[in-house]
Order: C-alpha cells, then sequence, then structure tokens
C-alpha cells in the first residue's frame, strides 16, 4: 500500500503480523521508549482530548455481541428506550460542553439505523454542532447513502469499531460480519467522515488476537484518526461476564503499539477506566494515549466522574486539547 503524499515513513501500512507481535514483545522500557519518541513526533504530549458519551438509543439491540449490556439478548436489566428527542439529546450536549468535553459521541443500541430514524438524526447533528461541538455519532451498520445524508448534516466522525482480530471475532459476534464492519468504514470514508475505530482487550483473546486487530487497523487504506481501546467492561448476565481480567501491563502494551503503528491518530484509553487506579491511566498517557472517554457516563456503564478525571489531569500536568496556550 502506497502511503499518502502527506505521510511521513512513520506511517505505514504494511504492517505483518511478526513485526507487531516483535513490538509487544519488547523489554517494558524499550517499548516504552519508542512509543514515546513517536508520540512526541506527532503531538504535545502534555494534552489531552476529551469526548462525552450519551445514549440517544439505549437496549434491545437485536445483535449478539457476547460484551454488550444492550443486547437483547442477554438479562442485564437494562429497558429498552426509543430514539431521545432532538431536544433531550442537545441538552445534553451542552451539559457535557459546559463541563469541557470538545466532542458528543452520540451512541445508538442498533444493528443499523433504519432509513426513517435517519431524519432526526440529521437535525441532532446539526443542533449538537450549532453548540460549537465537535459531533461523532456510533449507529450500527450504515449505506453509503445514510453516511453521505449525516455528513451533510454537519457529523465529523463515525465511530464503528473492529472490535478484535478476524480470527477471534466469531466467538464474540455472530449476527454481523468483519466484512460487514469494513464495509461501513468505507462507507464512512467515502462520505468523507472522520474514523472512529478500535477495539476492546480483556475479552479472551490472545495477544496475537490484539495485535491482529492492530494489524487490521494499521493496514487500512488511511489510519482511523481516532482508535479507542476498550477495557472490557464486565456487566453481569453477558456472556463475557466473569472471564478473567487481562494483565494490565497488556492494556498498556497495546497501547504504546497503537501508538507505533499509528502515530498521527489519537489513541483513546476508552470504556474501563473505573477499574484502572490513577497509576494505570498514566501509564497508558505515557504510552501514547491522548485522549478519553470524559464524563460520569459511558453509554450504560459508568465512567470516573469528572473532579476525579480533572483532578488525575492537573498531577500529571495534562492541559486540554481545545485550550489554547
Ligand atoms: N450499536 C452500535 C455498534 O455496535 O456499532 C454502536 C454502539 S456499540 C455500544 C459501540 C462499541 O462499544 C462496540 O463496538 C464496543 O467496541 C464497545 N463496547 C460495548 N460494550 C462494551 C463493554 N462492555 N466493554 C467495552 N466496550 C464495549
Ligand atoms: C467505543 O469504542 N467505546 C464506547 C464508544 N466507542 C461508543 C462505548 C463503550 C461502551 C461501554 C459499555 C456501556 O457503557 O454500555
Ligand atoms: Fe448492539 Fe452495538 Fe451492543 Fe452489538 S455493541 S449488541 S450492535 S449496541
Amino acid at each position: 500500500m502506497v502511503a499518502c503524499p502527506t505521510e511521513t515513513s512513520d506511517v505505514r501500512h504494511d504492517w505483518d503480523i511478526r513485526e507487531i507481535l516483535n513490538l509487544y514483545e519488547l523489554p517494558f522500557a524499550e517499548l516504552m521508549y519508542r512509543a514515546q519518541t513517536v508520540h512526541r513526533r506527532y503531538f504535545d504530549p502534555n494534552r489531552i482530548q476529551l469526548s462525552s458519551l450519551f445514549s440517544i438509543k439505549t437496549g434491545g439491540c437485536p445483535e449478539d455481541c457476547a460484551y454488550c449490556p444492550q443486547s437483547g439478548r442477554y438479562p442485564t436489566g437494562l429497558e429498552r428506550g426509543e430514539l431521545l428527542a432532538v431536544e433531550v439529546v442537545v441538552n445534553a450536549a451542552k451539559a457535557a460542553k459546559a463541563n469541557g468535553a470538545s466532542r458528543f459521541c452520540m451512541g445508538a443500541a442498533w444493528r443499523a439505523p433504519k432509513d426513517r430514524d435517519i431524519d432526526r438524526l440529521v437535525e441532532i447533528v446539526a443542533a449538537v454542532k450549532s453548540l460549537g461541538l465537535e459531533t461523532c455519532m456510533t449507529l450500527g451498520m450504515l449505506t453509503a447513502a445514510q453516511a453521505m445524508r449525516l455528513k451533510q448534516a454537519g457529523l465529523d466522525y463515525y465511530n464503528h469499531n473492529l472490535d478484535t482480530s478476524p480470527e477471534f471475532y466469531p466467538q464474540i459476534i455472530t449476527t454481523r460480519t468483519y466484512q460487514d464492519r469494513l464495509e461501513t468504514l468505507r462507507h464512512v470514508r467515502a462520505a468523507g467522515i472522520h474514523v472512529c475505530c478500535g477495539g476492546i482487550v480483556g475479552m479472551g483473546e490472545s495477544r496475537t488476537d490484539r495485535a491482529g486487530l492492530l494489524q487490521q487497523l494499521a493496514n487500512l487504506p488511511r489510519h482511523p484518526e481516532s482508535v479507542p481501546i476498550n477495557l472490557l467492561v464486565q456487566v453481569q448476565g453477558t456472556p463475557l461476564h466473569g472471564n478473567d481480567p487481562l494483565d494490565p501491563f497488556e492494556l498498556v502494551r497495546t497501547v504504546a503499539v497503537a501508538r507505533i503503528l499509528m502515530p498521527a491518530s489519537y489513541v483513546r484509553l476508552s470504556a474501563g477506566r473505573t477499574a484502572m487506579n490513577d497509576e494505570l491511566q498514566a501509564l497508558c498517557f505515557l504510552a501514547g494515549a491522548n485522549s478519553v472517554f470524559y464524563g460520569e457516563r459511558l453509554l450504560t456503564t459508568p465512567n470516573p466522574d469528572n473532579e476525579a478525571d480533572h483532578r488525575l489531569f492537573a498531577r500529571l500536568g495534562l492541559r486540554l486539547d481545545k485550550d489554547v496556550g
């Protein structure tokens, strides 16, 4: 794959699985040094970007994603909701902005939006954007035409994760294929929307699967602008509840390898931060994570409270990406 003319030689799209595993197998200090070196070439390491999440349509999803509390197939006790009214979403966006978020990410528990939902989604995007926030949506699979309509409404980012390696994927989701996901990513790119795409660690996958996920992301024709690395939030009632927890250093290594493979992308330390102490989060920032989901809720599960996050950022001397100077 030929790199874009504006990209430097750090930005590659031809990663071999062995090269990626070799990075994972480096001594910890060596891996961190390499990740930090790359991070500093592309970003100010003392800045962090904050995205807030909001569920605009909760629960009752027909898909069988084994990690997900919103699948209607598992007894998680979550009540099913309808797509929220524009004004309810706008009020949540205003609150997120007042708390310091720069991007508002709206999630829906759908396999895919219906065409009849798109009119309201278009209204929501336009209204949130007019508040001066970056807009992001994650709605499941999109057709090319749906992606174009959302772009025209002003959608800046679309989140659609590959979740894991192609090999491990069938153990996690059977109701849509890896190819379906790649096709949605193509539609999003073709519409000119920025791509937010990453995955989940701690689902019982092997290191080779983690490397395989990063290989898929890094070898896309263009790297996703944002790469969320989620640590599985274990929710009672889901098939993955009760899995052995991941070695925390393996999470840090995954962040570091993502940083090296996709040097110009934002790497987001995503779900799972309530299970991490400040020291582990700091290691992830040292490894090249430069974004988090911010706000007291992810979609349906808790996230650290705003005060705790601001205390952590202050202790680490991290400043917000949107504040100039
Ligand atoms: N329904 C849409 C879809 O799946 O594309 C959008 C929302 S879905 C909740 C977005 C992403 O959240 C999933 O792809 C998955 O990576 C992540 N996610 C869901 N439940 C999670 C959990 N329990 N722990 C970590 N990440 C999770
Ligand atoms: C992503 O990669 N992680 C976010 C967002 N994209 C949509 C979702 C995490 C969800 C965690 C479980 C929940 O709160 O329902
Ligand atoms: Fe549905 Fe998305 Fe959850 Fe899968 S991850 S069950 S598609 S809400």
